[in-house]
């Protein structure tokens, strides 16, 4: 480094490693990349924040959220079941009148409040069923206008089903054309089995003609029947795309028989395809049809975690025909996670922290760009937090978000005044 200043130092923060370690260090910025991490630096920066006993940590990546509903909750009407089904009634009735400024407007505003709680990685599913492209083109548009700040990846998702609707095959493959990164389904939502084996069948068949990353809304059901996984897993073996592959939900995979579940798990490993649970959404969602002993209705993410798979997390949904409540905080998701999964001895809470961080860059493909090291773009977070678990726990505030070398948002954490 020459004598100029650099734009950051960050002084004497804890930095969170990948392996379970928190080292203290300063970390300094320059040109939007990390050029120096080290236990003390030398020389001056343009912004130089204190950061003692703060955790200094890669941002938070929300690998499953769905922009182009976010922020409709209540319209046109309120979610009585609490069912997928009826989300997908609602939504269905929303979309008819979707402009492209209207879902460019809510998608910002959504991705802003992750941002301003360090989500700098977002994968979001747009639907490219029934009568138009509008909700893809507008996410496309949104993807360009944020790419100095946010690296969004979109997904074209067939809500309706590939097979649902006349026009939502043709419509499938248009989205392609126009550049989607992520190809999707949903084949336990396909109007028969049959056409649920063929909805994957095309989806790997359209991954590989234009070279995408494939995310699956998978089993997002209670029923023990739905078993999409294991077709997602043949057709990942056999044109050996594992890590380029994700199973969304899964959430039948908490309803199979053991028996079924063990063998299933052993072809899963062969595949190293990724997984997402969206434990916020599916607490909520599933066991609807129960009665009492009632379902969890989220996938084994425990087990997936200790066979070795890569396990991210998501947050779904924000304010939105299926979840109405939701502010976009990947802590409240990897909350959830260690409740409902019972992921509560240390190193499970400190893996659910993780599932929002490390674990959901590879399941972006994002790897390359990602982490707090020496030649990598500058994002990181800094929150008023002592380690992973602490940060759970409070659900800590992310006091400062830096994106491609700026400071991109600053929060104060809570001061309580004791006035006894
Ligand atoms: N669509 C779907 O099929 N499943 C979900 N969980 C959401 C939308 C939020
Ligand atoms: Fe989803």
């Amino acid at each position: 480094m020459s004598d100029q200043p650099y734009d950051i130092l960050l002084r004497q923060g804890r930095l969170l490693c990948a392996v379970d370690r928190v080292e203290q260090v300063d970390v300094a910025i320059h040109n939007g990349k990390i050029v120096a991490v080290a236990p003390s630096i030398e020389g001056t920066a343009v912004l130089e924040l204190d950061v003692a006993n703060q955790l200094v940590s890669p941002p938070f990546v929300e690998s499953h959220i769905h922009l182009d509903s976010a922020m409709t909750a209540g319209n046109p009407r309120w979610n009585q079941s609490g069912t997928l089904f009826e989300g997908i009634e609602i939504w269905r009735e929303y979309k008819q009148s979707l402009s492209l400024d209207n879902v460019k407007q809510r998608a910002i505003a959504t991705l802003k409040q992750q941002a301003a709680q360090g989500v700098l990685f977002v994968r979001s599913h747009a639907d490219v069923s029934g009568s138009s492209l509008t909700a893809l083109q507008a996410l496309l548009e949104v993807r360009e206008e944020v790419k100095d700040w946010m690296t969004l990846q979109v997904v074209a998702f067939p809500q309706d089903g590939i097979y649902g609707g006349a026009k939502n095959e043709s419509l499938i493959e248009e989205a392609m054309k126009m550049g989607t990164d992520v190809v999707g389904g949903i084949p336990h939502y396909e109007l028969t089995r049959e056409d649920g084996v063929r909805s994957v069948h095309r989806i790997f068949e359209l991954a590989e003609q234009y070279d995408r990353l494939i995310d699956i809304h998978c089993d997002e059901i209670d029923d023990d029947q739905s078993r999409f996984l294991e077709v997602v897993a043949a057709c990942a073996i056999r044109q050996e795309m594992g890590s380029r592959v994700t199973a969304s939900h899964t959430t039948a995979f908490g309803s199979y028989n053991n028996a079924y579940a063990f063998k299933l798990m052993g072809f899963l490993q062969r595949t190293q395809i990724n997984f997402i649970a969206n434990p916020l959404i599916n607490i909520t969602l599933q066991g609807r049809t129960d009665t009492y002993p009632k379902r969890r209705g989220v996938t084994r993410v425990k087990e997936l975690w200790q066979q070795g798979m890569n396990v991210s997390l998501g947050h779904d949904c924000v304010q939105d025909p299926w979840y109405s409540l939701g502010t976009g905080n990947m802590l409240d998701v990897a909350s959830m996670a260690v409740h409902v999964c019972q992921m509560t001895g240390m190193s499970e809470v400190e893996a659910c922290y993780n599932m929002v961080t490390w674990h959901g860059a590879k399941t972006l493909n994002v790897e390359d760009q990602y982490g707090v090291e020496v030649g990598k773009p500058a994002n990181l977070i800094v929150l008023d937090a002592d380690d992973r678990y602490d940060a759970i726990r409070r659900r800590a505030t992310v006091q400062y978000v830096i994106s491609n070398g700026k400071l991109l948002a600053q929060t104060q954490p809570p001061q309580i005044q004791w006035k006894g």
